[in-house]
């Protein structure tokens, strides 16, 4: 997908919405372990209650790799459907990858033409050669890691170097191997105070800003910060709306909850213009 179709969709929606499916077997109504697929089952019932609130979603590959092959038989059966039926909705394989410049190709193959996703979160610290090789596909987005919502990005990433973050440097470096088209950058909600700087430094980059909800992220600060011109966020929830409930009415609990960020996102929208 092109960056421009998102665009589109964000304005078309009023929503900057990514529902995040890290879908837990463990956290799931019990009622759906007798489906032959539970996780893809209860992704399909996420989706088909929550496609028109938001712009995206993102799996995070560690729900389903944990589960082996049969968990990557769940993840290709729910981009596909995502695919199929919402062919406008951006899909965001959240696996934070990157290696030697061969293997990264490989990653690349596996996450943007196996499974068909429309961006991969990347892992950017092993320097250019490791992110390349995902900017060779065309109308795919690499997404690295820029300042991450956890309590452990002060360990490394805020700590300084030459009179500025570690994370800082590694923008600076970064952006110069892409470009906003095919690039952007993670930013965590829980991270505001930073977001001026970053903005500063890659001004068109669209940024994916998890940490709403279970992490205590405030969806207003961060559009305070982080919009630009094309909005250039998509914000991402996962817990607080897919485990809105674990009853048989847990698909529309999590509308519920889509709908709630979605008029959220419509208002600030509307109070911009
Ligand atoms: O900095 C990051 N923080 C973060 O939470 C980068 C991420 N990719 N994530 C992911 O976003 C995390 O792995 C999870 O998939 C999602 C946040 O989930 P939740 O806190 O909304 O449940």
């Amino acid at each position: 997908m092109k960056l421009e179709d998102l665009i589109i969709q964000i304005k078309n929606k009023n929503s900057f919405l990514c529902v995040g499916l890290d879908t837990d077997i463990d956290k799931i109504p019990k009622f759906l372990l007798n489906e032959d697929d539970p996780i893809f089952s209860f992704n399909k019932s996420i989706i088909d209650h929550t496609n028109k609130y938001c712009v995206a979603y993102k799996i995070n590959t560690a729900f389903y790799e944990s589960h082996g092959v049969n968990g990557w038989e769940s993840m290709k059966k729910t981009i596909d459907y995502i695919n199929d039926n919402h062919p406008e909705i951006f899909t965001i394989a959240d696996a934070k990858r990157g290696d030697i410049g061969n293997t990264s190709k490989m990653y690349a193959q596996s996450f943007f033409t196996e499974m068909n996703f429309d961006s991969l979160t990347i892992n950017p610290y092993m320097g250019s050669d490791s992110v390349k090789p995902f900017l060779e596909f065309k109308n795919k987005i690499s997404i690295l890691l820029g300042l991450t919502s956890n309590i452990g990005a002060e360990d490394i990433q805020l700590k300084t170097s030459n009179g500025d973050f570690i994370f800082m440097e590694m923008i600076k470096s970064s952006k110069l191997w892409g470009n906003h088209n095919n690039m952007m950058y993670v930013v965590g909600a829980t991270k505001t105070d930073f977001i001026n700087k970053i903005r500063s430094e890659i001004p068109d980059h669209f940024l994916l800003i998890p940490g709403i909800g279970a992490q205590g992220g405030d969806l207003i600060e961060v559009c305070k910060h982080a919009f630009n011109d094309n909005i250039g966020i998509i914000v991402n929830s996962s817990r607080s709306i897919i485990y809105a409930s674990t009853d048989d009415d847990f698909a529309i609990a999590a509308a519920n909850q889509a709908m709630i960020l979605q008029a959220q996102m419509s208002a600030i929208l509307s109070e911009r213009k």
